[in-house]
This record gives C-alpha cells, structure tokens and sequence, in this order.
C-alpha cells in the first residue's frame, strides 16, 4: 500500500551513534545496534477514529529512533501494518452503516495526512492484512501441520503449550506478566479466555472461521480471516530478516499481542520476533487513557482544521517522553505555538556556520530518544541569549523534525 511523503531528513556532519532504547523484555537499556541493516517493526493502526495524539505520539516516538539511526548512517528499513480486517472495525462500520472497506480506506487516508503534516518518517512497507491473507494462511497451516495449532469448531487457534516446548520462545518472558494477569489482559483485549474447547485459556486466536456474515477469504484451511497476532508476526516475517532490530508499539500491546506475535514468530521460524521489544506509553485525556472505546479523542486533525500549525502539535508531543504516561491538556498546544515562535524568531537570526548544538543534541536523544531533553537544549540556547547558526537549524530538523530553515 502507499504510505505518505518522507520528510527532508538533512545530512549532518560526522556521525551521531546507536541510541540505547529501553527494552521490555531485558527490563533494560539496551544499545539498538543494527547489525546491518536497521530493521523496524511498528504496529501500524486500526482504521477507525484516526489519528488521535496517543497514535500520533507513539509514531513520533519511531520516527525519532529512524533519525537517530540515519543520523549514526545506518540503512534503515521500516515496517508498519495497518489492521484494516479485525472485530473492532467491522463493529464500527456497522455501528455507523458504512461499508468496513470504505471506512478503512478513508481513515487510512486521514492517518497518512497527519503522519505527513507532523512530519513523520513514513514506512518502507506500509502493509494492510488484507493484502497478505494467503500468506496468513499459509503460516497457520504451517502451525497446524506441526501440533501447533489446533482447531475449536471452525476457528484456529495456537497452542501456547506446545509451542513453549518446540521454540525459544517463553510465553511472559516479554511481559513478565504473572498468569492471573495475564487472563485478565486477554479478557479486555481481543482474546477469548473463556471459549470453551481451547486447550488453554490464553491461546490467541489464529483463524477466525466464517461467521454471522462478516468478511471471509477462501483458504484451504477453511473460509475465515486472520486473528490478530499473527498479522503482525507474518508481515514482519515477509518484509523483515528476523529478528528484527526493534519491534515497537504502545504499551497497551505488550500483552496480549506482542507477547504472541513473537510466540507466532518464534513457532514459525525458529527465531525470536525481535532483538529488542519497545514500547510507547500511553497518553491520556480528561482523566482516561486516550481510546477509541471511550471516545475522548483528541484528532490531529481537528487541530489543524481549527488552526493548530502541525509544527506546534509536533513540538507539543516532543515536550513528552515516549515511555512516559501523560495527560494532554488543551493549553499545551497554545504554550508549544509560543515556544515555536520563540525558535522560529531565534531562526530568523541564524549565522552561517557549523552547530554548536549538534554534540548536545545527540547525546540527549541517544539516551532513550529524550526528546524533551533535546528541546531543552533549544530553549536553553535560545534563553542564554546564544546566536542561531545555519548548522543548528539543520540539526533540529534533521533529529527532531522541526524545519526553521526559512521560517
Ligand atoms: N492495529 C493494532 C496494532 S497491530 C492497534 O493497536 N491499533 S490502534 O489503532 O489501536 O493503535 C495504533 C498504535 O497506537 C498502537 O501502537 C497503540 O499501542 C498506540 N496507541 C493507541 N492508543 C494510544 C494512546 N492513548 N497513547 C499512546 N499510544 C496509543
Ligand atoms: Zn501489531
């Protein structure tokens, strides 16, 4: 599928290095070190009610680490799916009487313009399941001719236990959640404990045989579509060498979904999913978690349709750490508006000649992509009364997506 508009990512002088990343699964800073080739795996949207800040600060939070690496002259290559097949969206699409395709499309489309107003890096594959459903398939009869799988009337599902004995893979060795609350996750998210018939009551769903009407491809394996994990774990597989350098997301995904994908991954090829699992945190509003489900949405889109110039959005969600949890409130976008005329005014002034700022710049984004760090070392200069140099504007725009160049 087509993704959006890549950013003008500058070159800079010298080279910056590998930024340490938190890693979930090692509970640990762990250097993200490409071997060759940087490989990135984010989980891409469901398309309904996009692109909300929560959507929009997690992929600034990959976009970030892309700069890093481009900027420490790593090759970089980037994947994201997009879930435009799943009980969410069909839900909506019913809810509101408009046909799921025609949704999905329409939300895609809104997503890939904020992605390009914020200036996010786009993917090298941006890949919808429905593009890959024979390729889902495939992987599940795969799973099913090595006892891997398991059929529960017309579904599939994986068979945790008996993956657990024939891969590396550890079922809570991402998460290190404990089993009680492991069912309780699975209960809020997708999974289906309860399902009478399943071998164990955290076996995620792998194929979900025709039912009620709802979409349905013709496989071999039966006429169905996908279960969750397994988008992920397949896409990653087909446009990826595993493991993949990061496999990134929100936090809400750590179980059941991350865990699972890389269960999936690990039953299929033998391989773990991913060197280092990475995970956003979640940006709230009015109190709750920023969802869909609940409906307090925050949509980059209505902020610029009501004047927000997306640069201001952008610097706004920089203010933030990625890992952290926050709250948006509705006068941080006035306050980051004044703070990014005080940069485009500082701008403005900017000599010709080499960054004073790069070194810093660097060293705070290469601890765990601290990107509020990183403004405050604009807002310091700015405050000390230091001159703008060419050198300084290509560097913000180049490590953190903010073009005062000409501004
Ligand atoms: N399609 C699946 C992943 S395969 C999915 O979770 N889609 S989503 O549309 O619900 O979320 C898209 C991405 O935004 C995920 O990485 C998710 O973890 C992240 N996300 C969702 N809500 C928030 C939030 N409130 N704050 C931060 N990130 C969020
Ligand atoms: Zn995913």
């Amino acid at each position: 599928m087509k993704s959006w508009n890549r950013p003008e990512v500058p070159g800079l002088p010298g080279s910056g290095e590998a930024p340490r990343i938190w890693d979930t699964a090692s509970r640990s800073q762990v250097e993200a070190r490409p071997h060759d080739v940087a490989a990135l795996y984010v989980c891409g949207i469901t398309p309904y009610d996009a692109t909300h800040l929560g959507h929009a600060a997690t992929y600034l939070a990959y976009d970030l680490l892309v700069r890093q690496w481009l900027d420490a002259g790593y090759d970089v290559r980037y994947v994201q799916n997009v879930t435009d097949i799943d009980d969410p969206l069909l839900e909506r699409a019913t809810a509101i009487n408009v046909d799921w395709r025609e949704l999905a499309a329409s939300q895609i489309e809104l997503f890939r313009n904020d992605m390009q107003l914020l200036g996010v890096i786009p993917p090298d594959f941006y890949v919808a399941v429905t593009e890959v459903i024979d390729e889902v398939a495939d992987a599940v009869t795969t799973l099913l001719d090595r006892g891997l799988a398991y059929r529960v009337g017309d579904d599939i599902y994986f068979d945790s236990v008996a993956a657990e004995a024939a891969s590396p893979w550890k079922l809570g060795d991402e998460s290190h959640l404990e089993r009680a609350q492991m069912l309780v996750l699975s209960a809020e998210r997708g999974g289906d404990p309860e399902r009478e018939g399943k071998r164990d009551a955290l076996d995620p769903l792998l194929w979900r045989g025709e039912c009620n009407g709802d979409p349905a491809w013709q496989e071999p394996i039966g006429s169905g579509r996908p279960g969750w994990h397994i988008e992920c774990s397949v896409i990653a597989q087909m446009f990826l060498d595993i493991p993949v350098t990061v496999k990134g997301g929100g936090s809400d995904l750590i179980f059941p979904h991350h865990e699972f994908s890389a269960g999936h991954t690990a039953a299929l090829s033998g391989t773990p999913l991913a060197e280092l699992y990475s995970h956003t945190g979640m940006v709230a509003y009015r109190g709750s978690k920023m969802s869909k489900s609940l409906g307090n949405l925050v949509l980059v889109s209505q902020l610029v349709e009501s004047g927000a110039d997306p640069q201001a959005i952008r610097l706004a969600l920089l203010g933030h750490h990625y890992r952290s949890n926050w709250e948006w409130h509705d006068e941080e976008l006035a306050a980051a508006t004044v703070q990014l005329a005080a940069w485009q005014g500082w701008a403005a002034d900017a000599v010709p000649g080499e960054s004073l700022l790069l070194a810093r710049l660097r060293g705070v984004l290469a601890n765990d992509l601290d990107a509020p760090g990183a403004v405050r070392v604009v807002d310091a200069a700015i405050s000390a009364g230091e001159q703008a140099t060419a050198g300084d504007l290509l560097a913000i725009q180049s490590l953190l997506g903010i073009s005062l160049v000409g501004a």
